[in-house]
């Protein structure tokens, strides 16, 4: 990344490289780089990393193929599911074209049947996830990773070492203590960016094949962010969280409701957020599988059962961020989610910090309403 670009062009740049990686993707194809798709937070993505395949995300974003994933599944169902599903039926998104496997998890019933329809027309692997944040669920975990490792060694040819695992946990861990840092910086009063640039920069850099390359670059935009700090720009704003379901392409009507309001996203808590990068994995542990299995297993969805570690991270989200209000986010039919908010907003509010709840989808018809609603909540604050 050339830092002499300005500040927005660079965000562009993290915004534009989901597109952007599409070439690449079909370069390293054509050298034999394997490629492994994967829909979750929970997938250890060091594994596939460790044989030096290239990890891509295949959760949709968009609504654009929500009409054909209707032919065979429930209208009433969640539209990342959906979305998701549309785009493998139709072959439009590229990324399920090159992906050798894709991987998927037992996390949700949505998920869990969409990919069992998945298997009918693509290679998948579904890892079991135990919904249990428990030592019996860290030991099936690990034994799930060790499988994963042997599926991979079988379909590549490959053989993976505890050396190549703990030199992928390496690389990711540095990347996460670089997204860490970048996404930290709203921790300033005022903050130092708007949540759509720092939205471009979480989701953009899932779409970076070169991690340690991808790394450097989020270190050296995190520099400039702090070098052209104008305090003036954020001034007087009240600091927003955003919690939840992962919203895709809804991120952009929510936030452009917040920000035209009179506030600023400081903090997501959601996946692509704090949720997903928060821990690192252990690296003094000598059982990397164990390591891994501790690491994802802890990763606070409402998936899990109970799921402790959410209200935990949140409370320390309010206070690191000083949040002056929670707006969460559920995708329709989201269930997990649409039922622990119940958990989330007594969380909240026992710190009287306001909270708000929205129920969204992938399209833009609520746009409006959401306006709406969300400047009402911006004026109680
Ligand atoms: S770790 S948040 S990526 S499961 S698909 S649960 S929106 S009904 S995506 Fe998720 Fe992994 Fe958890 Fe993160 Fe709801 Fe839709 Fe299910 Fe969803």
């Amino acid at each position: 990344m050339e830092l002499i670009k300005t500040l927005p062009a660079v965000f562009e740049e993290f915004s534009e490289q989901r597109k952007k990686s599409f070439i690449t993707a079909l370069e390293l194809k054509e050298k034999g780089i394997p490629f492994v798709g994967g829909f979750c937070t929970y997938l250890p993505k060091e594994i596939p990393m460790a044989m030096g395949a290239c990890m891509v995300g295949l959760c949709s974003k968009t609504g654009e193929t929500i009409p054909d994933a209707e032919k065979h599944l429930p209208r009433n169902l969640c539209p990342l599911i959906k979305s998701s599903y549309g785009f493998a039926l139709t072959d439009k998104c590229p990324f399920f074209y090159f992906s050798d496997l894709i991987v998927g998890e037992t996390t949700c019933d949505g998920k869990k049947k969409m990919y069992e329809m998945l298997a009918e027309f693509k290679p998948v692997h579904v890892m079991e996830l135990p919904n249990r944040q428990s030592e019996m669920g860290v030991q099936l975990y690990k034994e799930e990773i060790k499988k994963f490792k042997a599926v991979l060694e079988e379909k590549f040819g490959v053989t993976i070492t505890e050396d190549d695992i703990r030199k992928a946990i390496h690389t990711n861990n540095e990347q996460r203590e670089a997204l860490k840092a970048f996404y930290g910086l709203q921790k300033m009063d005022p903050p130092p960016m708007g949540g759509l640039d720092m939205h471009k920069v979480l989701d953009g850099v899932q779409f970076r094949f070169d991690i340690p390359k991808a790394t450097e670059d989020i270190k050296a935009l995190t520099q400039k962010v702090l070098d052209e700090y104008d305090p003036k720009k954020y001034e007087g704003r009240k600091r927003i969280l955003i919690t939840g379901s992962p919203i895709g392409c809804s991120t952009e009507k929510i936030v452009n409701a917040i920000e035209n309001n009179g506030g600023v996203v400081v903090c997501y808590e959601n996946c692509g957020g704090a949720r997903s990068v928060d821990e690192l994995v252990d690296e003094t542990n000598p059982d990397v599988y164990e390591a891994l299995a501790k690491r994802y297993i802890n990763i606070p969805c409402s998936c899990m059962s109970p799921n402790p570690g959410r209200p935990v991270l949140m409370e320390r989200l309010l206070e690191e961020y000083k949040i002056d209000g929670v707006i969460e986010v559920v995708l329709q039919a989201c269930h997990t989610f649409n039922v622990e908010s119940y958990t989330i907003k007594k969380c909240v509010t026992e710190k009287n910090i306001p909270y708000m709840f929205i129920e969204t989808d992938y399209s833009s018809t609520d746009a409006g309403q959401v306006n709406t609603r969300v400047g009402a909540f911006m004026e109680m604050l």
